[in-house]
């Protein structure tokens, strides 16, 4: 007879969520106690859990089975009937979306530290998502790091461990924990949304792709539909075993980390379309052959092209991206004669507008496109629905891009950050871009229109979020934004987000360093990056 033990505990500094849920150190997640604390307030922030489903799974990091056999025996001694956990602890942020959408669960948890490293002396993340499917809004994170400032104690159950890779329900005292399989769901779900007979026929015809699941969780889902499904050829998929971490890599889609697909499609023998995703796979990159297709294109390109597809075939509501995001989107808005909608950094912040009805296709600069199908940002989904789109218009990526510039204008966009930079060199840097008064003066060749720190107020709930970046906005609409990141783990990332607008089609060819350098010196002077942080140059430019 399993019993509920009650433990005894105290809190620990520092467990307040990020943008996206509450990042560390392995070594931090395993010191005895420190993640049943965090579940304990999750489960104490949300409601009554009694009787209640939960979903469970995560990108199959280092730590992840551990912790899935924690968090089962903590949500049995709470009082859930049911925690539904995908095999082997396995299920990506937007298949997570997905299911708890789908079973319409009481949420669910989600272990993962999305494109940082795995491994044992790397990262490792959880947060939780509320029963609409999308991450908890602030309000809720807000809750659960206040109950952890004041958490004395912790349920769990003593019990065995579940057998995590054996499909279909077990008991874990008086709970059942339901092994299902990570894909299915999700894959039924992609092919409601696009056209799989006539994906399938490029490939049949000989359209040539790259994926590259980065060792990470996409793997099994991205084998399942593209090579079994759509009748990809075998190997269109590359590093698609999950590994703990990540085969030593760094599983974040953007031109630096997944070198290997950039190296492929940079090549000689290029295939026509390369895609990457990340650790947990919400986000993705887009290559054509020779070609980088930047995150905030490519949310303009499938809006204006959404009707391709048969999810989207009776339009757009609205489109939604982060303030740091290229107004590239805003622009097919206009065309379209639907809404734009600005919030700040993260994709909870898109929750409300989706459920309300007024946004279809959200996305942001930081690799994450997605659509109101789940609550999260969504890479197998980018991936399918350009795959839809090149099969419809059988032409280049590239041909495609340059085409959509020439008809909205091209801004041109660049993220350059500066990582591990000194935590109270960042914000200092901060605090002086704050206290700039820059308005009407001239930096280099522009004019200062405004400058302040972006507030949004949410348009449905009417919740304010403050602080959520700096803005230097010059009058001909070019602009360089400020923020740390929220993700990071060690020290602090600044990000530096420059975009200027490029009407002139005979300009759109030039590299964005290029057309951009002027502003980004004016960004590097401006902040005193050098000067701060000892940085000369950024460590990534995406
Ligand atoms: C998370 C959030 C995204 C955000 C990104 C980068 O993504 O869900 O909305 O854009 O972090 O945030 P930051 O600039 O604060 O590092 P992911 O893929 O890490 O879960």
């Amino acid at each position: 007879m399993s019993a509920v033990r009650i433990i005894q505990t105290t809190p620990f500094d520092g467990q307040k969520p990020g943008t996206s849920g509450l990042r560390k150190k392995v070594k931090t997640f395993a010191q005895p106690h420190y993640l049943e604390n965090f579940v304990q307030a999750i489960f104490d922030s949300i409601g009554e859990v009694g009787g209640k489903v939960l979903v469970l799974g995560g990108d199959g990091r280092f730590h992840n089975r551990t912790a899935c056999q924690t968090i089962l025996k903590m949500a049995a001694a709470n009082g859930f009937a049911r925690v539904m956990v995908g095999r082997g602890g396995i299920l990506s942020t937007p298949a997570a979306s997905c299911v708890i959408r789908k079973y319409r669960t009481f949420g669910g948890i989600i272990l993962s530290a999305s494109h940082n490293p795995g491994g044992p002396d790397e990262d490792f993340g959880i947060k939780y998502n509320i029963p609409a499917g999308g991450p908890a809004p602030e309000a809720v994170t807000e809750a659960i790091f206040a109950r952890s400032k004041a958490i004395t104690e912790y349920r769990i159950q003593d019990a065995a461990d579940i057998d995590l890779d054996r499909l279909g329900t077990q008991q874990l005292g008086p709970m059942a924990v339901e092994v299902f399989d990570p894909v299915a769901d999700y894959a039924a779900l992609m092919q409601t949304l696009f056209d799989f007979d006539a994906i399938r026929a490029a490939f049949k015809a000989g359209f040539g792709m790259k994926f590259d699941a980065m060792h990470a969780v996409t793997g099994p889902y991205a084998k399942a539909i593209l090579e079994d499904m759509l009748d990809a050829p075998a190997g269109t998929v590359m590093n698609g075993t999950p590994l703990e971490d990540f085969g030593h890599g760094h599983p974040d889609p953007n031109l630096v980390h997944a070198h290997e697909l950039v190296e492929a499609l940079f090549g000689p023998d290029a295939p026509d379309f390369g895609a990457a995703s990340d650790g947990d796979g919400d986000r993705n990159m887009i290559l054509g052959k020779n070609f980088y297709v930047t995150p905030s294109d490519s949310l303009a390109v499938l809006a204006a092209n959404a009707t391709l597809c048969p999810g989207y075939a009776g339009g757009l509501k609205g489109i939604a991206r982060s303030m740091p995001t290229s107004a590239a989107p805003d622009r097919v808005a206009a065309a379209l004669g639907i809404p734009a909608f600005e919030t700040p950094t993260g994709w909870k912040f898109f929750g409300t507008l989706l459920d309300a009805g007024k946004a279809t296709l959200c996305g942001e600069e930081s690799f994450g496109t997605g659509s109101d199908h789940v609550r999260e940002k969504d890479g197998l989904w980018a991936v399918l629905m350009w795959l839809n789109v090149l099969a419809v218009r059988k032409e280049p990526v590239a041909d495609i891009v340059r085409a959509h510039w020439a008809k909205y204008g091209r801004n041109v966009y660049s993220r350059h950050d500066y990582e591990g930079i000194d935590s109270a060199a960042a914000n200092g840097l901060m605090d002086h871009l704050r206290g700039l008064d820059l308005k009407g003066k001239a930096l280099g060749a522009y004019k200062v229109a405004f400058n302040d720190d972006f507030a949004y107020t949410d348009p449905v709930d009417g919740s304010i979020s403050t602080q959520q970046g700096i803005r230097i906005v010059f009058e001909d609409g070019s602009r360089v934004v400020f923020r740390l990141s929220g993700t990071g783990t060690e020290g602090a990332t600044l990000r530096v987000y420059i975009e200027q607008f490029e009407p002139d089609v005979t300009k759109h060819h030039l590299d964005p360093q290029e057309a951009l350098a002027d502003l980004i010196k004016i960004a590097r002077d401006v902040a005193q990056i050098e000067a701060r942080t000892g940085r000369a140059e950024p460590t990534v430019i995406t």
